[in-house]
């Protein structure tokens, strides 16, 4: 029976239990649970003091249809969450990477989605052997890429799941919370995915593609015959849920909150940590999250972190760039091309992650 809280509504474990009885499970999800199970158990074995990350990134689809042909989507390219698993790599962290499919990887991600066709940093070798280089001027850059991919791939480091919708996505963060229990305080949750607060419950779901009036064959009608109302339920707050059910007990949780008005960010950064009662939140601002985030941790702490505006990358990603252009908005920083390459700063992951190493230290020493 359901227990309701004064104001008449579920819990909100009873409104994530309710959910995902509502969804059927996704396909992909034992096979990703053996993966990650197996991952899991290879470094408890392997590596007892080894620290493991659950990194989510990238934006959640909302299907608008079961059969889907349209989806709501959100901006996010997973740049944040990509640049961030390398970093916990270099910290010696292992990394579950779970991720919109075909948004940032770690690595890839300085080849990828960016203004250069792949192509473009490739040439004919000049010895006329038939061989195809790596153009001279990306090689230094490519090497040390290619030697940090290697040994993460060589010791077995980093985990790509991938995911579409956000009810794909919240499945996965479920099985995962619970297959990282055994790493108790070990375990670390880096939620940086952009997920949807919004979805169309399954009993309110078009099987087929939605028809406008004139797919039916009917005539043009009006402006406001012709509209999609699209009636959307809050998603249930899983946050809550997966700090004080799923995940280990001791384990370290961080949130990220997405804001566009610097008035209302380190505020409802407060009101999150103190709704769920996890470790840290990470606000950031849309238009300068490249380089600055603020720390607000359960104490009350307020802690601004910045790249220094002389080491400030002066391009956006090369999806962002493309669709600002598309969209006609304007990038806060102008755009410097050198040579067809995108000038490069300093990220501000380098800054977050080793300041998260140390805090999650901090934990695992003296517990929460
Ligand atoms: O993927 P990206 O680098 O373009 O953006 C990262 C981000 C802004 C989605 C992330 O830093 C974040 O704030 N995620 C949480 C968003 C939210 O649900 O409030």
């Amino acid at each position: 029976m359901s227990q309701q809280q004064p104001n008449g509504a579920l819990p909100n474990s009873e409104h994530a239990d309710e959910y995902f009885d509502k969804h059927p499970t996704p396909k992909s999800l034992s096979k990703h649970q053996a993966l990650a199970r197996e991952f899991i158990q290879y470094h408890l074995e392997n590596s007892p003091n080894r620290r493991i990350v659950l990194v989510t990134s990238g934006g959640t689809t909302v299907p608008l249809e079961n059969q889907t042909v349209r989806f709501i989507d959100n901006f996010s390219a997973g740049t944040r969450g990509a640049t961030s698993a390398e970093y916990f790599l270099q910290e010696g962290y292992a990394v579950i990477f779970l991720h919109r499919q075909y948004s940032l990887l770690p690595y890839s991600r300085h080849y990828s989605h960016s203004t250069n066709c792949f192509l473009d940093f490739m040439e004919e070798s000049d010895g006329n052997d038939g061989r195809v280089v790596v153009r001279k001027e990306y090689q230094d850059k490519m090497r040390r890429v290619l030697q940090q991919y290697q040994f993460a791939k060589q010791n077995r480091l980093l985990l790509l799941l991938p995911f579409t919708t956000v009810t794909d996505y919240l499945f996965q963060l479920r099985s995962l919370a619970v297959l990282m229990r055994p790493l108790d305080s070990r375990a670390l949750f880096y939620l940086a995915a952009a997920v949807s607060d919004f979805f169309i419950p399954r009993e309110r779901m078009e099987e087929h593609k939605i028809q406008s009036r004139d797919d039916k064959g009917g005539s043009s009608g009006s402006g406001a015959s012709r509209q999609l109302v699209i009636n959307l339920d809050p998603v249930p707050k899983f946050l809550s849920t997966l700090v004080h059910s799923w995940a280990p007990k001791g384990s370290m949780i961080v949130s990220f909150k997405l804001e566009t008005d610097p008035n209302l960010l380190v505020s409802k950064a407060e009101q999150a940590l103190k709704r769920y009662r996890h470790d840290l939140v990470i606000g950031n601002l849309l238009t300068t999250r490249k380089w600055e985030v603020v720390f607000v941790t359960r104490d009350g702490g307020e802690r601004w972190l910045r790249v220094p505006k002389a080491r400030r990358s002066k391009s956006l990603s090369g999806v962002e760039e493309l669709v600002g252009k598309a969209e006609g908005k304007h990038d806060p920083e102008p755009v410097d091309l050198e040579g067809g390459t995108v000038t490069e700063g300093m990220e501000i992951e380098s800054l977050i992650i080793p300041e998260l190493a140390l805090i999650h230290t901090d934990m695992i020493e003296h517990g929460k």
